[in-house]
């Protein structure tokens, strides 16, 4: 890699150097979207899981100041137990880099980082979006507008159900991010299902899905895409229940004046204890679905690049 800032598992090289299919993950999801010691044990799963279709994971974050494209088991256990580990996204990144300092990534930072690597397929959780009232505080989440210039498809269950999923949708149609529904019309939001919100384009499998982000990215039109893939039916929470307890969170979060980076953390914790942990079980099983459809879209993505026959 000519990239210095970069430190790229030789495995994950070689992998991208024969178009081999290969799937990032990102950090933040770890250090900050679940408890300690759960988190290690999920962030390990996701990659066995991803690992047994014969893809390569790859988990990002920036540990002292190297963008680590592939972490060792023993590097997510310090990400997953350390206390006070930054969060980084697009405005984090030069200084943490700079600074030799640790971070996880966000769906923003690990676009960029999965990008400068020439990662194509990126598995998440949830989305970061516009937050509910952003009309005043015009929180945005930065994972948007890189969506908007980055070419990485990302695979999640959708924006978080924290957010005002409307507003979502219209800000990523303003700029060009095309929401590609995985055997659904709607969009889907996290924890549920269902969210009203209607998606233009329902796609049935992971081939289209590969054939799209192709035809994004030959017609040099700039940026990601979403693959919004649905909870499973089986852990699909009650979405009347949830947004009961989102609303109390966010009254909570208001009390306490968490705004910025927190907000979203403080949120997944606050929801996680008010269902007693029933959220988390679902944030896990979203996670763990993404990871076998991401793992997918990545086989199908390498073959078209290959050109090979089915
Ligand atoms: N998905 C999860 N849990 C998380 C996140 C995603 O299941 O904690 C993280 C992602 O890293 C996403 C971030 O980029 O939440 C959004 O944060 P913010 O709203 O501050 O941009
Ligand atoms: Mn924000």
């Amino acid at each position: 890699m000519t990239n210095s800032y970069l430190e790229v598992k030789e495995e994950v090289s070689k992998a991208l150097h024969e178009h081999q299919p290969v799937v990032a993950l990102e950090s933040t999801i770890i250090t900050h979207g679940m408890p300690y010691p759960k988190n290690v044990e999920v962030a390990l799963n996701v990659e066995k899981i991803i690992r047994e279709k014969g893809v390569i994971p790859v988990t990002i974050a920036v540990i002292n100041g190297k963008m680590k494209v592939g972490l060792s088991a023993d590097e997510i256990e310090f990400m997953a137990k350390s206390k006070n580990i930054l969060k980084a996204s697009r405005m984090d990144l030069p200084v943490i880099v700079a600074k030799k300092l640790n971070a996880a990534t966000t769906v923003a930072g690990t676009m960029i980082i999965s990008n400068l690597a020439g990662i194509r397929v990126f598995v998440t959780g949830g989305i970061g979006g516009v937050h509910r009232n952003a009309q005043q505080t015009f929180d945005i989440s930065a994972d948007l507008q890189e969506l908007s210039k980055t070419n990485v498809a990302v695979i999640s269950a959708g924006p978080k159900a924290i957010l005002d999923l409307n507003l979502t949708k219209e800000y990523l149609e303003t700029f060009g991010v095309p929401v590609l529904g995985f055997k659904t019309e709607e969009l889907p939001c996290f924890y549920s299902r269902n969210s009203g919100v209607n998606l233009p384009y329902k796609i049935e499998n992971a081939r289209q899905a590969a054939q799209i982000m192709k035809a994004k990215w030959d017609l040099d039109l700039k940026g990601g895409l979403i693959i919004a893939n649905p909870i499973p039916e089986e852990y699909s929470m009650d979405t009347k229940i949830i947004e009961e307890i989102i609303e109390k969170a966010i009254s909570e979060a208001e009390k306490q004046n968490i705004k910025g980076k927190e907000l979203t953390p403080f949120l997944l914790s606050k929801i996680k204890d008010l269902t007693k942990g029933e959220s988390l079980e679902a944030n896990i099983e979203l996670v763990y679905n993404n990871a076998r459809l991401g793992a997918d879209i990545a086989i199908e993505y390498s073959k078209l690049i290959n050109q090979l026959k089915e």
